[in-house]
């Protein structure tokens, strides 16, 4: 296993992010305290210089695991399950040109909070046949370029659908393209799973990326979760990809950095 950490390549309201102010210093900070990669969480790659991104991350002996997109949703409302065929369509085209980023670093993409929700008044069905559709289409494009997709459960007070490692996996299923996988976060997964263990064992052919934070969203260490075990889990199923922490800035990006570093050497991720 390898271990990164979420930085974000602008500033933006979602709030678990570690770093989401001067990329370029942040970088650094990143591969000053070992990490092996830094997740990038990217709102619009058309908004970027994406040769400067590239030459910082190169620069710093970084790898780039994943690339997230839920800001896309978060600031602009872009989903894969709204009623508006536009929006779905926007969404798409926005997941399209991030799979074009990540083509640049062999980058996993994230469909995570871009999924939306199933607004009220809209069938269910309907809502999670617009998502699939949406999946499809992007899922053939990424085959074009050698990448893989990787669909995140989130807990029910982000979204209404998709919360469990095994809704992801039944989801998966349905959607049916091979470069489809399954991103298992401890966060939500803490909310929403009847073991978190159990559910790592049973959706173990589809996990391609993980996250990890703590109960409270701190770096792992600062909440209730038992991380040793989680690894020991992980490392049953034969798991070789990316531990990415996705956690909040607190006490200060500095700190919540420091102290994922110190925890994911302690559980010897590596
Ligand atoms: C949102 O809570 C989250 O975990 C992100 O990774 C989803 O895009
Ligand atoms: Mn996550």
């Amino acid at each position: 296993m390898k271990k990164s950490i979420v930085i974000s390549t602008q500033p933006t309201k979602f709030s678990a992010l570690a770093f989401k102010e001067d990329f370029e210093n942040s970088v650094k900070k990143v591969a000053d305290l070992g990490f092996d990669g830094a997740e990038l969480a990217v709102r619009n790659p058309k908004d970027l210089k994406v040769d400067d991104v590239i030459n910082i991350l190169k620069e710093n002996n970084l790898e780039v695991p994943a690339i997230g997109t839920g800001q896309a949703y978060g600031e602009e409302g872009l989903s894969f399950s709204d009623p508006d065929e536009m929006v779905r369509k926007t969404a798409v085209e926005r997941i399209k040109d991030q799979i074009l980023f990540a083509s640049h670093f062999d980058a996993q993409v994230i469909i995570g909070l871009i999924r939306g929700i199933i607004v009220e008044n809209v069938n269910k069905t309907k809502a999670e046949k617009w998502t699939i559709d949406c999946l499809r289409k992007c899922t053939e494009f990424a085959k074009k370029y050698n990448i893989r997709l990787t669909l995140e459960p989130v807990n029910r007070y982000e979204s209404n659908f998709i919360n469990t490692l095994n809704e992801g996996v039944e989801f998966i299923k349905r959607v049916g393209a091979s470069n489809l996988g399954l991103l298992a976060d401890t966060f939500h997964m803490n909310i929403e799973e009847v073991s978190i263990y159990d559910s790592i064992i049973q959706a173990k052919d589809y996990i391609s990326h993980v996250h990890f934070a703590d109960s409270n969203r701190w770096a792992p260490g600062c909440g209730h979760l038992d991380f040793v075990k989680i690894v020991q889990t992980l490392k049953k199923i034969g798991y070789q990809g990316y531990v990415s922490a996705e956690i909040l800035p607190l006490p200060d990006s500095d700190s919540c950095a420091l102290l994922t570093a110190e925890t994911l050497n302690r559980l010897d991720i590596r």
